[in-house]
């Protein structure tokens, strides 16, 4: 608990439950105010910015609820706060505007990544704007520390120089790095997080790298 008020907080409250009457048929609705994550029966919120305890706890009292307490937090769902900064509908992934996002740290060749992907109901991320690239980068960064070189899911397998997204998406935003990406007739697939800049690079699809998957809520 002390490295959550020193590192971050977690806020808790009850969940509202709401009686909406149909016909003869009353049924419970548990809902979390937008924002919060219901997990059973309490709604929990992560704060990223660091706090001593009183402070923490002050600021959730004024969003309504409490610090989260050792003893509500029975599961290793709950005590991973990155689960908790999602909407409930990405669960454990992590929503990054309107959709959900897993870091992958089992290095891979591109393809087994982007199978392993599939297997989840996902792709190979594809991303559409510097904001959404920058909000991978933040999400790998708050699981490894590091921002290393990681598959998305572009490919120019079929023609060289044509590219694609796995998820079928359009291919329009790019962030090559100066240079890229360059016409070795192998480099067939898009890693992330290259050079200093930490830009776009056509990589050879059998190196083993990390990943990034995406799937709709
Ligand atoms: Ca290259």
């Amino acid at each position: 608990m002390k490295m959550l008020t020193v590192c971050a907080l977690l806020c808790a409250m009850m969940a509202l439950a709401t009686a909406q009457s149909k016909t003869d048929l009353v049924k419970r609705v548990i809902t979390c105010p937008y924002g919060w994550t219901r997990i059973y029966r309490s709604c929990f919120r992560f704060i990223s910015t660091p706090k001593r305890w009183t402070r923490a706890e002050n600021y959730c009292q004024r969003l309504g609820g409490n610090l989260a307490s050792a003893t509500i937090l029975t599961d290793s769902v709950v005590l991973d706060a990155e689960a908790t900064t999602g909407k409930a509908s990405c669960g454990t992934w992590t929503e990054i505007k309107g959709r959900c996002f897993q870091y992958v740290p089992t290095i891979m060749k591109w393809a087994q990544a982007e199978k392993n992907c599939q297997a989840m109901g996902a792709n190979l991320a594809s991303i559409r704007s510097i904001e959404e690239y920058h909000e991978i980068q933040m999400l790998m960064k708050r699981k490894t520390y590091d921002q290393k070189t990681t598959w998305v899911g572009g490919f120019d397998a079929p023609q060289r120089g044509v590219w694609f997204w796995s998820d079928g998406s359009t291919f329009q935003f790019t962030h090559w790095c100066p240079g890229q990406p360059s016409a070795w007739w192998s480099q067939h697939c898009l890693q992330i997080n290259y050079g200093v800049a930490k830009c776009w690079d056509n990589a050879k699809c059998k190196s083993r790298l990390p990943s990034v998957c995406a799937k709709k809520p």
